[in-house]
């Protein structure tokens, strides 16, 4: 808006904007201009951007249903959304037009958009990438439902007292949820456990409870508007809400009984990435909303196509991780029981419509449940994956497969306590299992899935992970963007590919100023966040070095932390030598039961708190661990980077996204050659990332030929100094053992190979250094990562799906 436009007065469109949304907080909120308060402004402006959604959404619908297309839907137990209006706003275009209706009233877009909460429905990047998903599946006009469990409470508030973690109450429906659409109508009857009975060929689940599973919709605005999408969410209710004999006797406890158990069901997101929680109540999460979402995919199918023989061509279920694997059985029961098909029939139609995605390798993140649990809750599906199991062994052994190999087929892991094995489950009822970086699905193949995939050899398929550039770069960094449209017009962002154009201006040096310059006001106004948020100040002229994902020892926050102490005692030493300047940013959750992590967190704090105290290194070298990591805080961070901290030992991380949002902002990257990294590296060019440290190879190598840490730690004088420090107590002086365990950790198995990697490691940091000094090169290389890295765009992957997958491109 120029200056001269607010004494004008405003179009047609801004001023009917404006009366609309004044309107909507009178009568749909009940407060006028005067009383209202922000949350009432923010509603009342979601209200009446959500008007002009919904009609684009039901003609989404209509045009899916008359065209009779095939409908993707994605089963997902996590959907780490984040704030919704921008992202609405700027997909229907209308930010500007928003903006200035909004100031009609005295009020501003941004800080609306502040106030809006997270919806944290996730735990890290499975949750996220289901976001991004949902949001390319928008974007491409390709029909398509997200669904998922309506928690009451999402991800919890990470509060940091005294250094640690403390877990606080999420509560993100706490003023109500303007974006949602609840679907009385469209509610299902839920069954747990009791027992199953057989008449003839038929056979009776009774189940001995139910609850009612009931649909709470959210539009999902893909980009330009174009296409409107719905994320299905289940909230579960008792049948019977209040038992009014209960109530009028006097047991108002045993009234409600029925109602707290099914509420208790979708309260809480389970907060653990990477171990099962071993709950019941986790499993029932599970059964409920695959149920739910089974029973609304085939009733829409027979609705829209009368014959459910037809499902597959129809419908592609994509199960995200094993979460939703018991789908497999759940559609297999509703086949047989009530549609009446023989098992083979239906195990056809179930193989044909599932797909199923790995995103981990880790041992105990693959889930597996005691069978005599499985059994108690799900009678029938027991019954079915037995059957599934008879089939699946038989295969294998007319194959060929010998007893090892059977044992590693099998739906149940004899080994102990019996067990069902969700991934074998979800393997064996799809037609595609893909994993979510090259080397992970390559690693996939060769070990929990080698025996399977010999049998299955074609199912096993790549799909990269990508990221939604509407959130990750037109949203989150309005200023690069801008440069970027003046520099090569608007292509890119329509097809983040097209920022490959951006390339030759790496050798513009008018460019790399400007570049460098949007850069630094990103810089300056995470400075200004982190200043009001944890009062500390940092230089923005500082290089910013940034590690913000979840605590997970796999993720070596440590190696990041050991190394920051050795510089630290570097610039002492040395304080002749010409230091580059850095800020050492964290920011991530620990599992609550994760005891390493937390003490990770601490350590993190505790260094921070001594080197910032430094007056010595202290304009050198600052620390901060950032509070309550989220999708927003994600949002201010990575547009200010410089340096993307990705560093996982080899062969454990499944892919990352956060590697490729900071690529995708003008972030050099210092990682390993895990995940994604290797095919952000083999795009970006060796010259523009600084790869270190073992291969998984060589990581699988040195585990299996006998790792020795404390030799290596004591053959490396830095690592060390650094790593005794710590483990004697130079930053925890109140309580000097505090790190000795973690410390001893390191001497006596290192199994994430800190040790190993460490030099290797600070040596890549001190070429970093010396980068960073020649700020245009530095430039330069960060332009290279914006311009060469559109492929990592979440509408890429989503293509790649909908083509080898779902074949609905
Ligand atoms: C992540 N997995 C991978 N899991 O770690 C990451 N796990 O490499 C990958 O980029 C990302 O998935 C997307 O593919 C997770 O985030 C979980 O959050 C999780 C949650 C519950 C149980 C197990």
């Amino acid at each position: 808006m120029t200056s001269d436009t607010a004494v004008q007065p405003p179009e047609p469109t801004v001023q009917a904007l404006a009366d609309s949304i004044l309107d909507t907080l009178v009568h749909r909120i009940g407060k006028d201009a005067q009383a209202a308060r922000p949350h009432d402004w923010l509603a009342a402006t979601i209200f009446t951007v959500r008007n002009d959604i919904v009609e684009r959404w039901m003609a989404s619908t209509k045009a899916a249903h008359a065209a009779g297309a095939k409908r993707v839907y994605y089963l997902s137990l996590e959907f780490l959304i984040g704030r919704l209006l921008r992202d609405a706003v700027t997909n229907l275009q209308r930010s500007d037009e928003v903006t200035r209706a909004l100031a009609i009233h005295g009020q501003t877009l941004a800080e609306l958009e502040e106030i809006e909460p997270d919806a944290a429905l996730g735990n890290g990047g499975l949750g996220r990438l289901a976001a991004c998903f949902m949001e390319s599946l928008a974007s491409l006009d390709l029909p398509a439902y997200g669904y998922g469990i309506r928690y009451v409470n999402g991800m919890f508030r990470q509060r940091i007292d005294d250094g640690w973690q403390v877990e606080m109450p999420e509560n993100w429906l706490a003023h109500g949820n303007p974006w949602e659409f609840e679907r009385r109508e469209s509610a299902y009857f839920i069954g747990f456990g009791g027992e199953v009975t057989i008449t003839g060929n038929r056979v009776h689940w009774n189940p001995a409870e139910a609850v009612e599973a009931i649909a709470v919709d959210t539009p999902v605005v893909g980009w330009r508007g174009k296409w409107v999408n719905t994320l299905r969410l289940w909230n579960a209710r008792a049948f019977d809400p209040i038992k009014l004999d209960k109530f009028n006797a006097g047991d108002f406890e045993g009234a409600l009984g029925d109602q707290m158990r099914a509420e208790t069901l979708t309260r809480v997101l389970y907060p653990n990435d990477s171990t099962p929680a071993g709950q019941e109540l986790r499993l029932r999460q599970e059964y409920f909303f695959s149920s739910a979402s089974i029973q609304d995919i085939v009733r829409r199918h027979i609705q829209y196509f009368g014959d459910i023989q037809t499902l597959p061509d129809k419908a592609a279920i994509q199960l995200n991780d094993t979460h939703p694997a018991v789908s497999v059985a759940e559609l297999m029961r509703v086949l047989i029981d009530h549609h009446d098909f023989a098992f083979d029939a239906a195990w056809e139609i179930t193989k044909r419509t599932f797909g199923y995605t790995n995103h981990t390798l880790l041992p105990e993140a693959l889930e597996s449940w005691p069978l005599s649990l499985f059994e108690r809750l799900l009678p029938r599906h027991m019954q079915i994956v037995y059957q599934i199991n008879a089939k699946l062994l038989r295969e294998a052994r007319s194959a060929g497969s010998n007893d090892q190999s059977i044992a590693a087929i099998s739906l149940i892991d004899e080994g102990g306590e019996r067990r069902v094995r969700m991934a074998n489950l979800a393997f064996a009822g799809s037609h595609s299992i893909n994993g979510v970086a090259a080397l992970h699905t390559d690693l996939m193949k060769k070990t929990v899935f080698a025996d399977l995939h010999r049998l299955y050899p074609t199912r096993i398929n790549n799909k990269t992970n990508g990221i939604t550039p509407r959130r990750w770069l037109q949203q989150c960094n309005p200023g690069l963007t801008a440069l970027i449209r003046e520099a090569i017009g608007d292509g890119f962002l329509d097809d983040a590919e097209r920022l490959i154009d951006l390339d030759p201006f790496a050798e513009d040096s008018g460019f790399r100023e400007r570049f460098a310059a949007v850069k630094r006001s990103n810089k300056v106004m995470l400075a200004n966040h982190i200043f009001e948020s944890m009062n500390l100040r940092i230089d923005p002229d500082a290089m910013f070095d940034v590690q913000i994902k979840r605590i997970h020892e796999y993720k070596r926050q440590l190696l990041n932390i050991v190394e920051t102490v050795a510089l630290y005692d570097q610039i002492r030493s040395h304080p002749e030598r010409d230091w580059t300047p850095r800020v050492k940013l964290f920011a991530g959750k620990a599992a609550s039961s994760y005891q390493n992590a937390k003490l990770v967190i601490k350590l993190a704090n505790d260094v921070a708190r001594r080197v910032n105290a430094d007056p010595m290194t202290r304009d050198l070298l600052r620390v901060a661990f950032v509070p309550n990591y989220n999708v927003s805080l994600a949002e201010r961070i990575v547009p200010a980077a410089d340096l993307s901290e990705q560093i996982s030992t080899a062969g454990m991380e499944a892919s990352g996204t956060g590697n490729m949002k900071f690529a995708m902002n003008g972030a050099l990257t210092i990682g390993t050659l895990d995940g994604a990294n290797i095919e952000i590296k083999d795009r970006v060019g060796d010259d523009n990332i600084f790869i270190f440290g073992m291969t998984a190879d060589e990581v699988e190598a040195k585990r299996a030929n006998g790792y020795d840490p404390r030799s290596v730690i004591e053959a490396s004088p830095e690592l060390r100094q650094a790593v005794s420090g710590i483990a004697s107590g130079v930053f925890s002086p109140d309580d000097p053992g505090r790190y000795a365990g973690l410390m001893g950790g390191l001497y006596d198995g290192d199994w994430f190979m800190v040790a190993a990697d460490f030099d290797d490691y600070a040596a890549a940091q001190r070429r970093v250094d010396a980068r960073y000094v020649d700020r245009d090169a530095w430039t330069a290389s960060a332009i290279r990562n914006v311009a060469r890295v559109g492929w990592f765009s979440s509408d890429r992957t989503i293509r790649e799906y909908a083509r080898d997958i779902w074949t609905v491109m």
